[in-house]
């Protein structure tokens, strides 16, 4: 695929973003978009934000459970970059009519304590980190009725909108990482039981897989970088007016919420 055309599919995918207004997938016009394309796609689109003084900060992990493959029918983990401005304080609110059709997922996000620049083991990966805690995806698929493929998800940045990183931050140390209960829940009412254990069996392993799929497109994951782990189960729809809260063993818990 030309820059050209790369350059005009992130712009449209921005676009739909911004004006918080769907778009057909892109491989509806597009059929042989291939995967190398969408992360070139992905890479522009974050570029325009940067270009607009949003600040990288980390990388979300997506499809690592079988409960999300399952939900969204595709089946192969993939990345999304996190910016500064996608931070959405613990007890903040956000306005729903910004978005297209938000979701919420449950998660543990990790924060590097020393920069990773080549791939590693889960046990290799787990040395570089400082801390751990509850995080909450919030995703809005730019694409019309939250469908999409492979590609298409990728290139709109794994479907990121937002994200909400707990105050407690704890040593990995301190946790039975691969085994820690999460309960989401909107409106005090529970929406999503699970474990860390569903994300690719232990959320280092996901980590793992970054660093991976980092060295593999040539960028390092510096210290300080955030990264979620996926969810560990599917998400749930948010409305106008929902506050959800994720509880998570030795974590604590983190929440926002949706104003009409
Ligand atoms: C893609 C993003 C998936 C996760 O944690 O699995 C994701 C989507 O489902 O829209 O963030
Ligand atoms: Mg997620």
């Amino acid at each position: 695929m030309d820059k050209k055309t790369v350059q005009a599919l992130a712009k449209a995918l921005d676009q739909a973003a911004r004006e918080a207004a769907p778009i057909p997938c892109l491989t509806q016009n597009e059929p042989d978009l291939d995967v190398r394309s969408a992360w070139k796609i992905q890479e522009a689109l974050v570029q325009l934000r940067i270009k607009r003084k949003a600040r990288l900060m980390g990388y979300k992990m997506g499809l690592t459970s079988r409960a999300k493959m399952e939900q969204m029918g595709v089946h192969t983990p993939i990345f999304g970059r996190l910016t500064a401005d996608m931070l959405i304080p613990h007890g903040g609110s956000l306005d729903a009519a910004a978005f297209i059709h938000p979701k919420v997922e449950p998660e543990v996000a990790f924060i590097l304590g020393r920069e990773i620049s080549e791939p590693m083991s889960a046990a290799q990966a787990m040395t570089h980190v400082d801390g751990v805690c509850a995080a909450l995806d919030l995703l809005d698929s730019r694409y019309e009725a939250f469908r999409f493929t492979l590609p298409d998800v990728i290139a709109d940045n794994a479907s990121s909108a937002g994200f909400a990183v707990g105050p407690t931050v704890r040593p990995a140390a301190d946790l039975d990482l691969g085994c820690l209960g999460l309960v989401m829940e909107i409106n005090g009412e529970v929406v999503a039981t699970g474990s860390t254990a569903a994300i690719l069996d232990h959320p280092a392993e996901s980590l793992a897989m970054l660093t991976r799929l980092a060295a593999s497109a040539g960028f390092t994951l510096p210290e300080g970088t955030v990264v979620l782990a996926g969810a560990a189960t599917a998400a749930a729809p948010l409305r106008a007016g929902d506050r959800v809260r994720l509880r998570a063993d030795g974590l604590g818990e983190v929440g926002f919420r949706m104003l009409d």
